[in-house]
């Protein structure tokens, strides 16, 4: 039988957890030195490739809310655990200042074991603060277990525990609701990023895309341009790596004539250009919005390359990120590509991997490594982090035309608009055709102006007279002349494929 003090202890230990991890959240907010982090990092890397692929499919993004949430449950669990620790102890020996002194100890040690002394000092002091508040300052006004063994576990006495335990779960979620509105007063979110080192020639290019643009009826699509806050994110780590300019560096390493480390403002120096480049997911939906274009400032790669000589046997490289990706490909697309430290005019911003990304022309965003710390060139050929887990992402990108949501608009002579993006890296888009019938006849759609920019999307439109209800067919062809791939397929292994359908009401 489990004892009423037992019960009680079991649900302070709980709300002691659930403060300990929200006393951290205070401190850090959703950065890496927040205690989830290291837990639902170590959950991403255990979890076996197939389970990753599988929850992927199934629940897209929704998925990262199944090892987040697991990461929470295991954290709270775990300071949870330390404080039943500390409050069995003190019923035990009948001293609270042991128990809470155990509880204290035990939670800061687990809290800086988490996120390390030296980032996670005051978040750990303030889990501990938490787990040392609610096991022990309520157990003063909970009656004690022999109290309640003297009592005889009355009626009336366990009413006063039930309702002085409860008191305790109401204050927790007070102060979990109280560090949430904290968090969100002491956010710096809304800074706005700086100007990106040498950025001065983006702003004539982002004009010129701006120019290349198609109108739209529908203010809702963009242009050639993604803006930053709105450019697609895929992450395997849910914290970001928070790496400055000054800490930055890039090392050649592996198969090399020599070694060489590059920093931040030797890169900067370099030959800077701004490149349209566009980048698709190889996991998203056939009409997913994993498709984004944006002016980035940077350098070739290529220079650096040959100044390390590299020497390897397979013609391949790791390239690997500071949040622990890492991915694999041939040297010779990794000469054509780009180091960047500018997006859209700014410095790249922390989710597009701040301080330096890669950038590769015509080939699946996953080669495109973001925090980028690593090249190392092999003699045999490895998997990459999305491999290991099934996808074959690291070659070119299927051609694809995509048909907006937003994109579907009715003019005001009654007229219906069809608009949307195609890519084809960098075999570029010649044509986008639209059939209104099903696919029994098709016309060509009117397209942005071609670009100078190696990778880079086009935009489509086109309009018709609807007269009942129409099945709408989209399908680009690049610029050898291939028509998009009508078979359809799912995203895994090599992207999605097929001809987007919609049908569209007069
Ligand atoms: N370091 C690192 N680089 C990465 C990833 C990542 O998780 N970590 N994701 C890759 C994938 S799968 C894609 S599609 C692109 C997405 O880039 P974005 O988040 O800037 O849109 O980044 C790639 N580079
Ligand atoms: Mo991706």
């Amino acid at each position: 039988m489990i004892s009423v003090t037992e019960r009680r202890d079991t649900v302070l230990a709980a709300a002691a957890g659930i403060a300990a991890v929200a006393g951290s959240y205070l401190v850090t907010g959703w950065a890496l030195s927040f205690v989830v982090r290291p837990v639902d990092q170590a959950i991403v890397n255990l979890t076996p490739g197939p389970i990753v692929t599988f929850a992927i499919e199934t629940f897209g993004d929704a998925g990262h809310l199944i090892h987040i949430g697991l990461a929470f449950a295991v954290v709270v669990g775990l300071f949870g655990a330390v404080a039943f620790a500390g409050l069995r102890l003190a019923a035990r020996t009948d001293r609270r200042a042991i128990g809470a002194a155990t509880a204290g100890a035990g939670s800061w040690l687990l809290a800086a074991g988490l996120t390390g002394i030296s980032t996670g000092a005051l978040s750990a002091a303030l889990s501990a603060a938490a787990v040392v508040a609610i096991g022990w300052l309520p157990a003063s006004v909970i009656p004690a277990a022999d109290d309640t063994a003297a009592a005889g576990d009355s009626p009336a006495v366990m009413d006063a525990v039930r309702r002085r335990t409860l008191g305790v779960v109401a204050g927790t979620l007070g102060f979990v609701a109280a560090t949430a509105i904290g968090r969100r007063s002491l956010a710096t979110d809304d800074e706005p990023l700086a100007e990106a080192p040498r950025s001065e020639g983006a702003t004539a290019r982002l004009r010129e895309l701006d120019s290349a643009s198609l109108a739209f009826k529908s203010d809702d699509l963009h242009g050639m341009v993604t803006p930053i806050g709105e450019f697609y994110h895929v992450d395997i780590a849910e914290f970001e790596p928070e790496v400055t300019a000054s800490e930055w560096s890039l090392t050649f390493t592996g198969e090399t004539g020599s070694e060489r480390t590059v920093a931040f403002d030797e890169l900067t120096d370099r030959p800077a250009e701004h490149r349209a480049v566009t980048l698709r997911c190889v996991g998203e939906d056939l009409n997913g919005r994993k498709l984004d274009n944006a002016v980035w400032t940077g350098t070739p790669i290529r220079p650096l390359l040959e100044s390390v000589d590299p020497e390897g046997d397979c013609n391949c490289a790791m390239l690997r990120g500071e949040d622990g990706y890492y991915v694999q490909f041939p040297v010779d697309a990794l000469a054509e590509g780009f180091l960047a430290w500018g997006m859209n005019g700014k410095e790249l911003p922390a989710g597009h991997g701040h301080p330096v990304r890669v950038l590769i022309p015509g080939h699946w965003g996953e080669t495109n490594v973001k925090w980028l710390t690593e090249i190392e060139l092999l003699n045999v050929e490895e998997d990459g982090y999305w491999e290991e887990r099934g996808w074959e992402g690291t070659g070119e990108v299927k051609t694809v035309a995509k048909l907006w949501d937003e994109g579907i608009t009715e003019r005001d002579n009654g007229q219906i608009e069809l608009a949307g993006h195609a890519y084809a890296g960098t075999r570029g888009i010649e044509r986008v055709e639209v059939s209104t019938d099903g696919g029994d006849s098709w016309t060509d759609a009117t397209l942005s102006d071609p670009l100078p920019d190696a990778d880079v999307w086009r935009q489509w439109r086109h309009t018709f007279d609807p007269d009942a209800t129409h099945e709408v067919v989209v399908r680009a062809i690049d610029g050898t002349g291939a028509r998009q791939i009508r078979e359809e397929s799912g995203s895994v292994p090599t992207g999605a494929s097929g001809w987007v359908r919609r049908t569209v009401e007069e």
